[in-house]
């Protein structure tokens, strides 16, 4: 497989670990920019990470094109076979996918050294040769990112410190679980692990400021990191059956966030909003911009939620007693985003998480 994306990049990232994990041979291009058109007719939005099959296949968005090689190689699955765990395990992907985006973001743009050390690299990565001085462009690239990632995104002076809490809040989580066992589900990586690689791995593990948080806050998420990186398919590992207790300040704290961010985004998409405000753990949140994606993303956990039968779900409401999760379950709820209904994907065309590209 080619990968067009970028060794900077959150969800290429995320992607990458899960290829290395299945032992799949790829080898990784930057962006071609500079064919926009075909990429665009081949998958919509240019976003990354690209798949490039070299078989006239193409596929984006890496949910979908996790759950797309799993049918093609079943061997040592990612989603337990516990329907409540498996539950979990994509409701902690689409958290780590969705919600810890703007905290990633934020450090790695508002801060000095990381702003530096990624424009730098980024400027490299474009394919296209621009004909403009280097430091022009990396103040370009520099200025785009602060725009669109992180004030079009809610970053304020006030939301700054809820932002940065949101990452230590995962640390602290993971690293409650990971006293326990080596990976978040169990002693083998499942789905909620390849989830949480794309804010850990490309971002906060590597960019130079949440990096020296991570290092002394969470040695053990650091390690996480690493284990993950090099971790191959072990058939001997085994997930857990019963969600307990060094699970729950991870799973509040997705309730809170995340799902709080879930519900706004989408009830403001029903009453055909494209701004909408959020108070998430007492942090009001205003001018958001809203996104047509993350309705997709909470239609799929609601859907994945009424396929269990009726003692799971149980299980699941017991396991998530906040009330930001009843969105999970309300049947009163029908705001839908009318995305990927025939279930395309990953292949065919994909929309950003702004709603750009042609679904
Ligand atoms: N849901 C998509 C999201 C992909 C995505 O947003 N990728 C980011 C970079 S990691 C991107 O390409 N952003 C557009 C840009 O930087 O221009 C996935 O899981 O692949």
């Amino acid at each position: 497989m080619k990968i067009y994306g970028s060794r900077v990049s959150y969800y290429t990232g995320k992607l990458e670990a899960y290829l290395k994990y299945k032992g799949v041979p790829y080898t990784l291009h930057g962006m071609p920019y500079d064919r926009a058109d075909e990429l665009k007719e081949k998958v919509g939005s240019i976003q990354m990470p690209i798949v490039d099959r070299e078989d006239g296949r193409w596929m984006s968005d890496t949910t979908p094109i996790l759950f797309e090689l799993e049918k093609e190689m079943p061997d040592n699955p990612i989603l337990p076979d516990d329907p409540v765990v498996a539950f979990i395990a994509k409701l902690l992907e689409d958290y780590a996918d969705e919600w810890l985006w703007r905290s990633a973001m934020h450090y790695r743009w508002s801060y000095r050294y990381s702003r530096e050390l990624i424009s730098n690299i980024l400027v490299d990565e474009i394919s296209t040769p621009v004909p403009l001085p280097r430091f022009v462009v990396r103040r370009m690239i520099r200025r785009r990112q602060i725009k669109y990632f992180t004030k079009r995104d809610g970053l304020t002076p006030s939301t700054w410190p809820h932002i940065e809490q949101g990452y230590f809040n995962a640390l602290d989580g993971m690293t409650r679980i990971l006293e326990q066992r080596p990976y978040l589900l169990g002693t083998r990586p499942s789905l909620a692990d390849f989830g949480f690689m794309a804010p850990m791995f490309r971002h906060f593990s590597q960019d130079p400021d949440p990096e020296e948080i991570m290092r002394t806050r969470a040695p053990l998420v650091y390690e996480w990191v690493a284990r993950m990186w090099s971790a191959r398919q072990v058939p001997e590992g085994a997930f857990v059956t019963e969600i307990s207790d060094e699970m729950t300040p991870m799973l509040k704290e997705v309730c809170e966030t995340h799902l709080q961010q879930l519900a706004a985004n989408a009830t403001a998409y029903g009453a055909d909003q494209s701004r909408f405000e959020m108070n998430v753990q007492g942090c009001e949140y205003r001018d958001m911009p809203v996104s047509r994606y993350r309705v997709y993303c909470l239609e799929r956990l609601r859907e994945h939620f009424q396929a269990m039968d009726t003692a799971h779900q149980e299980k699941v409401k017991s396991l998530l007693p906040y009330k930001e999760a009843a969105i999970l379950w309300d049947t009163g709820f029908n705001v839908t985003s009318g995305y990927d209904e025939g279930r395309h994907l990953p292949y065919g065309h994909a929309i950003n998480v702004y709603g750009e590209g042609t679904p």
